[in-house]
């Protein structure tokens, strides 16, 4: 069995930083569960552009408010507390954090660990992963 605590995770290589949110991963591809596992702090009053093209992902919202839009249909939905969204379409999609939010994430296919988004606010595959922070 794994067990680990955020504080574990906290000033390592699992943790990284952008200028709009930190992601702390607690679980990784190299940990077998065939997903990753992440808390991700979403900074109030920022805007983040994403897409990922490689990767499904799943927002769950533990505390703070704001709103995802789903660019194609333009759609906004409002991001609470207790509020899950699912990128089941590789959607392309703004979040907007109007308080400072903390969100659970899972990813499938798992992230390796340092993924940050590159220039259509994607994860590259991990097969193909390079960049660092
Ligand atoms: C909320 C969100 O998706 N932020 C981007 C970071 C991502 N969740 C991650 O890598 O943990």
């Amino acid at each position: 069995m794994i067990v680990r605590t955020i504080e574990d995770i906290k000033g390592t290589e699992s943790e990284v930083t952008t200028p709009n949110w930190v992601s702390r991963r607690l679980l990784l591809k190299k940990d077998g569960m065939g997903f990753s596992f992440h808390e991700t702090i979403v900074y109030a009053r920022t805007e983040t552009p994403m897409q990922y093209l490689n990767h499904l992902e799943a927002v769950y919202c533990i505390e703070g408010e704001g709103e995802v839009e789903t660019v194609e249909d333009g759609k906004v939905y409002p991001i609470r507390p207790g509020t899950i969204y699912a990128l089941d379409r590789h959607d392309k999609h703004i979040l907007r954090a109007r308080t400072q939010m903390r969100m659970a994430c899972v990813f499938n296919p798992p992230c390796t660990g340092r993924e940050v988004h590159d220039d259509n606010g994607a994860y590259p595959m991990v097969e193909t992963y390079e960049k660092t922070v």
